[in-house]
């Protein structure tokens, strides 16, 4: 087939290598834009590679789309109700992720509580030239509290991180997971009682319209002044700006952030100034293998829209 031939498919980009080497021959990528081009009309696919915006106006500029694939599993920069209007399925790549994000959140976890990042610091400044036994006192992990808010497959696999780590374990989630509280002796929590329990409160649910800055002033006045945030879902489920003032003032001790809103944050906002918080560039999957994993199927979903079949994993609703 030549490449005018093959399916025609709007990517968000620079695609990882592997995405390329799998729809080698098998689709004709054409270059995000976000306004209307002429090349609109024989657009067939969409793949969203790093969250660029979805919705009904998008998705009007092409008659002939066929599917939405992303690469990841949440989906809240797609507007999937007007996907589903317009008989256009989308896919997303769930069940192969979550152990890495899991270790993330957990590296997040320790690397606060144990100061890593701040000892790695000054492991290499100039100012290391004794050891003082009484310097960056941290937090203990082991027997402490995790709170865990959003018990999907990513919450489980954190609950089963935090059993390993000796620690009590609370979730809070819209329905109760007996099987997770008799495998791994998770107890439920109503949202507050989490929040004033845990010593370390895990953000592990999808952005929705009830997850939106779910954790705001609020929310953080009622956590321990000792107690440290993870977020490992989405940067929209905290307040930014509460978060910023709880760092600030000490009204919590510590974050670790995963992801941010905005992301990436503006580079002179006063977050990235404190000292308590650590912050990597939205990682959470960030491993060779999951990402292989994320691009296979995630093209498996794209190819099996284009021609007609059913997706590996359609996002309903
Ligand atoms: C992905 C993620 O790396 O799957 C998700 O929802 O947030 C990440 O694991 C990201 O979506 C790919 O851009």
């Amino acid at each position: 087939m030549t490449a005018q031939s093959l399916p025609r498919v709007m990517a968000d980009g620079p695609l990882a290598p592997i995405v390329l080497e799998l729809t080698a021959g098998q689709v004709d990528w054409v270059p995000w834009s976000a306004a209307a081009t002429p090349a609109d009309r024989d657009v067939v696919g969409v793949y969203t590679y790093g969250h660029p915006r979805v919705d009904g106006p998008l998705l009007d500029r092409f008659p002939q789309l066929r599917v939405v694939s992303n690469y990841g599993v949440g989906v809240d920069h797609i507007d999937v109700p007007a996907a589903m209007t317009r008989k256009v399925p989308v896919g997303n790549t769930p069940g192969i992720l979550d152990g890495a994000t899991a270790d993330m959140g957990f590296a997040l976890l320790l690397a606060v509580a144990r100061r890593v990042v701040e000892g790695d610091r000054h492991a290499r400044s100039a100012e290391f030239t004794r050891y003082d036994p009484g310097y960056m006192l941290g937090s203990e992990v082991h027997g402490a509290t995790l709170g865990i808010i959003g018990m999907g497959r990513i919450g489980a696999q954190v609950a089963q991180r935090g059993r390993g780590f000796d620690m009590r374990v609370l979730y809070h989630n819209r329905s109760r997971r007996p099987e997770i509280e008799a495998k791994l002796g998770a107890e439920y929590a109503a949202l507050d009682t989490l929040l004033v329990e845990s010593d370390y409160v895990m953000l592990c649910c999808p952005m929705t319209d009830n997850t939106r800055s779910l954790i705001n002033r609020t929310t953080l006045a009622k956590m321990k002044s000792t107690a440290v945030l993870i977020n490992i879902a989405r940067g929209g489920v905290v307040d930014t700006q509460d978060l910023y003032e709880a760092l600030a003032t000490k009204r919590i001790a510590a974050a670790g952030l995963d992801v941010t809103e905005p992301e990436p944050l503006p580079r002179e906002h006063p977050l990235l100034k404190l000292d308590n918080v650590t912050i990597v560039p939205h990682l959470g999957s960030a491993t060779r293998q999951t990402r292989r994993r994320m691009a296979e199927l995630s093209v498996e979903n794209l190819l099996a829209g284009l021609a007609g079949k059913p997706l590996l994993h359609e996002v309903r609703g």
